[in-house]
């Protein structure tokens, strides 16, 4: 593989601690008129941790967590005699949090790895470097440095890129400016020299979506609602790709590296290094899920506990950080095409399960968590609620064939979006 062997020579730079005339905003002496900067390379050294990233008590991390043992399920099997097995295991899982494993799932290894190695390459350049992709306001893509200007308190110590996924029609190369969607990006934000990195990514994005629907055909034996019934829903999809590099911090017990929610989205697969960080709340308490570089870990999200009728659980998780390593995690979140309508199968609609929550699109509801709340894990009852209070236009329940809204996106109330934000805080 060219690609990869190009990227594989790139040296990766290893920062080293700050002289003391180097000091900034982001340091102990911060001046709190001027906006925070997280400059990893120099934060991980210090041991006054600016106020905005110190949790409240009542959210701080335990460190040390109980494992989670969550089902690991072996893709090949379900292909074959196993099949019963594996149905059974991530419809127990999905009804109970939501989180499971797959092993023998068919993507290569050494895509992982280079995925890993563009992490490590991109978060460790300047802080000026990586601005090129800085995430401009109300947006969901690009390099986000702890949210500073979004949140003032309760921030995550971590870094982020994300873009856009979709995947390209075999027949029709809807490309952009002759590209598939993620190298276009990379070229685009970054330059030419970082075509490697979309290279890679595109790979990895066409991977996550391919698996993605092999699980959707998991999901839809475990409803009850036939192998192709959610494999054929998410066969468009506009999914997104987030890169999380979490620095270390001095103080770990004080911080968290990704705030407590639920993911808004519909799947999210996910690839830890193999430092570990990951928890989830379960049974009132925080449980960590252990990294295996064999496994990737599934987590239903909001939107596809709206199309179960909320059989299926969407759980409230984060990422703690430690003082010694930085850790990586690769997030492929996949999403509805933005203006399908969210329903769910009418076999999971009856006396005894009415409909939970209204019709939806993912674009209102990515526009709901970009411009007006951060996803907690009342992310998807908020939205409802004002949804209903609302919707003063002609959406009904529609029927299963309908496949695109037949209204335009609801614009969200700023009154009632004042009064959400001060209840909620959470995660970006
Ligand atoms: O890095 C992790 O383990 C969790 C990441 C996550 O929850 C997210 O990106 O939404």
């Amino acid at each position: 593989m060219a690609i990869m062997d190009c990227i594989s020579s790139a040296p990766i730079p290893s920062p080293s601690p700050p002289s003391k005339k180097d000091e900034d905003c982001s340091g102990p002496h911060h001046n709190h008129d001027q906006p925070l900067i997280f400059d990893a390379a120099r934060l991980r050294y210090e041991t006054n941790i600016p106020v905005q990233f110190i949790w409240p008590e009542e959210e701080k991390p335990s460190l040390k967590a109980e494992e989670l043992l969550v089902p690991l399920i072996d893709l090949q099997c379900f292909l074959g005699e196993s099949s019963d097995e594996a149905v059974r295991l991530a419809g127990e899982a999905c009804r109970k949090h939501g989180f499971f494993q797959v092993i023998n799932h068919g993507v290569d290894a050494r895509l992982i790895n280079e995925a890993h190695r563009c992490v490590d390459y991109f978060f460790t350049m300047p802080l000026t470097e990586k601005m090129r992709a800085q995430r401009k306001p109300g947006e969901s893509c690009g390099y986000a440095s702890s949210f500073t200007g979004r949140f003032s308190s309760k921030l995550p110590w971590k870094e982020t890129l994300s873009f856009q996924y979709s995947p390209s029609p075999q027949d029709d190369l809807q490309f952009h400016n002759g590209r598939p969607v993620v190298e276009d990006y990379f070229i685009n934000v970054l330059g030419d020299s970082f075509h490697p990195f979309g290279v890679v990514y595109q790979q990895y994005c066409d991977a996550m979506s391919s698996l993605s629907l092999r699980i959707m055909e998991l999901l839809g034996l475990s409803l009850g609602v036939g192998r192709m019934h959610f494999r054929d829903f998410f066969q468009g999809n506009d999914s997104i790709m987030r890169l999380n590099y979490y620095p270390p911090c001095q103080k770990p017990d004080l911080t968290l590296g990704t705030g407590p929610h639920c993911d808004p989205t519909s799947l999210t697969i996910l690839h830890q290094d193999s430092v570990g960080g990951l928890q989830v709340f379960v049974d009132d308490e925080w449980r960590s899920i252990s990294p295996r570089t064999d496994a990737f870990v599934i987590n239903i999200g909001d939107t596809f506990m709206a199309l179960s009728n909320g059989r299926f659980k969407s759980c409230l998780h984060r990422a703690v950080v430690n003082n010694e390593t930085p850790r990586k995690s690769l997030a492929f979140f996949l999403c509805p095409e933005m203006e399908k309508v969210v329903n769910p199968p009418s076999r999971l609609v009856d006396g005894q399960h009415p409909r939970k929550y209204p019709d939806f699109t993912w674009s209102a509801l990515l526009d709901f968590t970009q411009k007006h709340y951060r996803a907690d894990m009342k992310t998807l009852d908020a939205f409802s609620k004002w949804l209903l209070e609302n919707q003063t236009s002609t959406t009904t329940t529609t029927p299963e064939s309908a496949t695109t809204a037949t209204t335009t996106a609801i614009p969200i109330s700023s009154s009632f979006c004042r009064g959400l934000q001060k209840t909620t805080g959470g995660n970006e």
